[in-house]
Order: C-alpha cells, then structure tokens, then sequence
C-alpha cells in the first residue's frame, strides 16, 4: 500500500495520532483474512464518495422540500440515489436518508403501529435482529414481540409454524429476513400470512440486498409492503440504509424517517450510496454476487468435510453458521484464536444455544469481503484448513499453530490486493 500521508495528507499533517490509527487499520483490513458476513470492501469510488465537502451541508425535509436554502446540488445527489434504487428493485418508492438499518426499522414501526402494538419476528438467537422485536430492543419494549424460530430438527423457518404463531397473535407487522440466516427467505410465504392475518410484511434484506441486486438471491419486491435494508454489507456501499415500498405507504415511511425519527440526511452518504447503486446495476456485479454465493457453498461443502457441524446443514447465500458444540470450543474462544489467526469472524448464537449470548456456542462466517478481493472457490479448501487447525489449536492453547496460519493468511492476502486499499 502507499503510505498513509501520501493518501491523506492533510489529516497525516493534523492528526498524526488519528492518523497513524487509521493506517493501523488500513494494514489490518489489507493484511487479514475477513470473514464477518455483514462487512465488506467498498470500492475507491464509494470511499471518496463519501468523504467529500457535502458532508457540509443541512439538507432537511426532501427534494424539493426542504427547510433550508442552498440546495441546488444535494436535491440532485438525492433524487439520483432515489432513482438507482427504484430502478435497481423495481420498486415505487425508495427513502435513501435512514441513518443505518436501526433506524430504518424504527421507521417502519413509527409509520404502521401504536405503541403496545403487535409485532411478529424472527428471534435473535434463532437468527433475526434485534429490532424485530427483541426483548431488549426498544421495538421489544415500547411493541409487543412475538418471536418465531427454526425447527430444530432443520435448522430451518417452518412456514407452518410461523402461520400458527400469527393467527393465535394477530400481529400489525410481520418482519422476515435476520442476520444468521443461511437458507432461502420465502418472501412470498411469508407475504401469504401477512395477507390472512391482515399484517404489513417487512422484508429486511440487510444481509443479502447484494445477492438480490445481483440475482443471486429472490427478490421480495413484490411480495413485501416493506423492504428495509443497510446498504453496506453485500451490497458493497457506504454504512447507511434505505426503505423501499409501494407506492401506497410512501407518505408513511417518508414521514416517520423525516420528521418522524431523524433530522438532516447524512447527504455524503447519500452520495455514496448512490455510487454503490450505480455499480450494483453492472453486470460485474452480479457475477460477484453469485460468486460470493458459490464461495460461501464452496466452503461449506469444505468444513463439513472438516467435520464441522453447519446449522441446517449448509448455506445458499453468502453465510455460515457454525455450530462448535461437538469440537468443544466455546464460540468466543474460536472466535478470538482466528482473530489472532488473521481470521476475523464473529462469535454467535446458534439455534436453541444453551450457552449466553455474550459466549454462545458458534461462529458465524461469510464470503462478501474474500470475493470482493477475488479470492476465487478453489482457495476455499485453505481457507476450511486454517479455521479446522485454529478452532483445534484454540482448544489445546497451541498458539503457534495461530502464528504460523496468521503468516499463511497474509500471503494469500498479498495475493489478492482488497478494492480501497491501493498497493504500492
Ligand atoms: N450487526 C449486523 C450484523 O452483523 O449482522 C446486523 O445489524
């Protein structure tokens, strides 16, 4: 890479302390091995998208209307995001300004329910997120959630059980899409209790919006009312959100995010996503997607060979739940010996886990940023040896194992430079 005050000068200049941290972490994103399935690499594009002078300016209200003067240029850069993303779902609306996927969701309740109101959702530890209602979450709190799970038999949604739930429940909303799913979303079975109970569906594509743009994954459009998504993991862009809808509930959601929720839209990020947008409808793209796809099966298909006990068995996006129970290894211990290891993953749940949230009994693993940086499926095999010897060295204390896969590890990352991060 080149070095960091030849990059940034002037932050290099200001802020030597602020800056050194920043090359810190341009190395250790460069020089490891990044499996956490919600991260990826955004392109240099998206970067200086995003770190530009309309990080300047206050822009409430929406194009067209908006409580401040000078808006000449952001109206612009706003309804060109809001384009892209109609065109890139085929949806009637789109709201680019949701700070993150939080808020978004936030959104949504403050748009349809009432406090006390009922919400259906996937529970966290099944695999959903906090906001779907989760105890303590405020849409767990301030609404009434009403958990469903997988079965334990398949690690899958059982469709059956999620209509039971939602005729003896009644709820308003209806959330699917999680953070720990590694199968398929019925986003039309879903759409079909949604429309017996009387429910508006939500489908939060956080995770996979990548994968559906690329035609990697179904779409929800148009089953769902609601589709809520981040914009930064498979779908490559700037750390923000956006809710697309039908026509009918745009007055809705635009009013809950603005005034309802938020001020003034982070409009740099607005930029960025609209960056992102622009690349995720080329056809580059969704060979990417579908090759994060094949990767993550890649993988899979690896680990399981290894041994390793995949929660339903396998994956068909671009994540891996890995129950560690049968290696013995407690999921943070793994967790933190593939850190050293230059693996960076995240300690998770598993489904019907007997241990705590903070040291639960899996890893979560996924394929956005490794394809990103073209890291084709014939290093897959390599990649399923080095988790196999960490998660049996973290188990014996055997760090040099740790310290001989970390070297491994950087020189396949040499081989296969991550977009964002020039070489030298
Ligand atoms: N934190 C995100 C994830 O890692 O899946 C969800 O919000």
């Amino acid at each position: 890479m080149t070095a960091l005050h030849d990059r940034h000068p002037a932050l290099a200049a200001a802020d030597p302390e602020l800056a050194a941290l920043i090359g810190a972490e341009e190395r250790l994103q460069a020089d490891t091995l990044r499996l956490i399935p919600s991260e990826n690499y955004v392109s240099q594009a998206v970067l200086e998208a995003s770190g530009t002078v309309l990080q300047n300016k206050y822009s409430e209200g929406y194009a067209g209307k908006r409580y401040y003067e000078g808006q000449q240029n952001i109206d612009q850069v706003e309804s060109l995001a809001i384009d892209r993303a109609k065109a890139l779902f085929g949806v009637d609306h789109a709201n680019v300004q949701p700070y993150s996927g939080s808020p978004a969701n936030l959104a949504v309740y403050l748009a349809f329910l009432q406090p006390g109101d009922t919400v259906l959702g996937m529970s966290l530890p099944m695999g959903g997120h906090l906001t779907h209602g989760w105890g303590v979450s405020a849409t767990g709190t301030w609404f009434r959630g009403v958990q469903y799970g997988v079965r334990r038999d398949t690690g899958r949604i059982d469709l059956d059980e999620v209509r039971d739930l939602a005729l003896a429940e009644r709820p308003k909303l209806i959330f699917c899409g999680g953070t720990a799913v590694p199968r398929v979303i019925d986003f039309a079975g879903f759409a079909e209790i949604a429309r017996e109970v009387g429910a508006v569906l939500v489908a939060d594509i956080a995770h996979i919006a990548g994968l559906i743009a690329g035609g990697a994954h179904p779409s929800p459009v148009p089953h769902a009312d609601v589709v809520s998504t981040t914009t930064h993991k498979t779908l490559r862009g700037p750390r923000g959100a956006m809710l697309m809808c039908r026509q009918e509930h745009a007055r809705a959601v635009d009013r809950a995010v603005f005034p309802g929720l938020q001020g003034g839209p982070h409009n740099q990020t607005t930029a960025a996503i609209a960056v992102a947008l622009r690349e995720a409808a080329t056809p580059e793209f969704g060979g990417y997607a579908h090759q994060v796809v094949a990767n993550a099966r890649a993988l899979g298909e690896q680990l399981a060979a290894r041994g390793f006990d995949l929660v339903s068995g396998g994956t068909d996006n671009h994540l891996l739940l890995i129950d560690l129970t049968g290696r013995d290894v407690p999921g943070k211990v793994a967790a933190k010996a593939l850190d050293r290891a230059g693996v960076v993953v995240n300690y998770n749940t598993v489904p019907y886990d007997t241990r705590k949230p903070f040291d639960p009994s899996g890893i979560r693993i996924g394929t956005p940023s490794l394809t990103s940086r073209g890291v084709p499926e014939s290093e897959m095999a390599t990649v399923a040896e080095w988790i196999d010897r960490v998660v049996t060295a973290a188990r014996g204390g055997d760090e040099e194992t740790v310290v001989k896969v970390r070297a491994e590890v950087k020189a396949l990352m040499d081989a296969y430079p991550a977009p964002g991060l020039p070489l030298v």
